[in-house]
């Protein structure tokens, strides 16, 4: 990892919101690709949060800054993947699901979702699956994404994937599901749609799926 990305994972576990923006700034302005500050700077700073928050060497209110500053790098990268230009490759619908707050993940699949031109409704978080469904219909989208990172959140992907199934959308919207507690077992045993583990893959799925049904 080149020295200005190592500084970015420290700072962000430091929580220095406002320097993460800066030295993002700065990288980018050394001719850094967006993609690779997020993935070998903002990414990796927060996957090390992740562990010391687990080993309670950390607790909730360092997580939160932390999760901040990593909101704030990825604010300055935003523009510069998701681009200008809506090009209508279709719709997505995509939110957390009941009782789970955490959106981190949930915000930059949905912004590597409108970086490949796709249309993303964000829900935010704490959706309940009717919700999801409503919301679905309303906008005619071709995907459904939702997101857990709580074990006892994401029994809730069940409850979304009989009520899709029940509704006018079965047969015509995909569920595609992820976060880290989930699976490629678990979205078989809910018969969810998709899974794939990170931000990159689930927009390139999306926008095949949004191309099929098309
Ligand atoms: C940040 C964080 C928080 C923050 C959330 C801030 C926010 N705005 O999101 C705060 C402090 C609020 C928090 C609270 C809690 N947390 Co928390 N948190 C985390 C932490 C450290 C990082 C999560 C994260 O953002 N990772 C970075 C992102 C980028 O990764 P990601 O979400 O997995 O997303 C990637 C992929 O999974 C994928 N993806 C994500 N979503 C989707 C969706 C689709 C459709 C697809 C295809 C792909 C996809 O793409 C992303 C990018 O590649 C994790 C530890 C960890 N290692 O995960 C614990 C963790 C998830 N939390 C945990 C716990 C226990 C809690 C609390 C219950 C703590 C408490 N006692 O109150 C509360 C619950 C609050 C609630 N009701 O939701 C546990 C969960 C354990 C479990 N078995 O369920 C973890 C695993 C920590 C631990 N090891 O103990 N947390």
């Amino acid at each position: 990892m080149s020295a200005i990305l190592q500084e970015i994972s420290t700072l962000l576990q430091k929580g220095k919101m406002k320097d993460v923006a800066e030295l993002t700034q700065k990288a980018l302005d050394e001719g850094l690709a967006p993609l690779t500050i997020l993935n070998d700077g903002l990414m990796p700073g927060m996957d090390i949060i992740g562990e010391r928050f687990k080993n309670n060497d950390i607790f909730i209110p360092e997580v939160l800054i932390a999760a901040r500053a990593m909101a704030a790098g990825t604010a300055v990268l935003r523009p510069l993947l998701v681009g200008e230009s809506a090009q209508d490759k279709g719709t997505v619908i995509i939110g957390t699901i009941k009782d789970d707050l955490h959106d981190i993940g949930k915000n930059l699949v949905r912004m590597m979702m409108e970086s490949k031109g796709l249309t993303v409704i964000d829900l935010g978080n704490n959706i309940a699956p009717q919700k999801y469904v409503d919301e679905a219909i309303k906008h005619g989208a071709q995907v459904i994404a939702s997101s857990a990172l709580l074990t006892t959140t994401m029994v809730h992907m069940k409850e979304l994937v009989a009520l899709v199934a029940k509704s006018e959308l079965a047969g015509k919207v995909k569920i595609m599901i992820g976060g880290a507690p989930v699976n490629q077992a678990f979205c078989d045993s809910i018969g969810a749609d998709i899974y794939t583990s990170d931000a990159s893959s689930a927009a390139e799925t999306a926008v095949s799926i949004c191309a099929a049904a098309k």
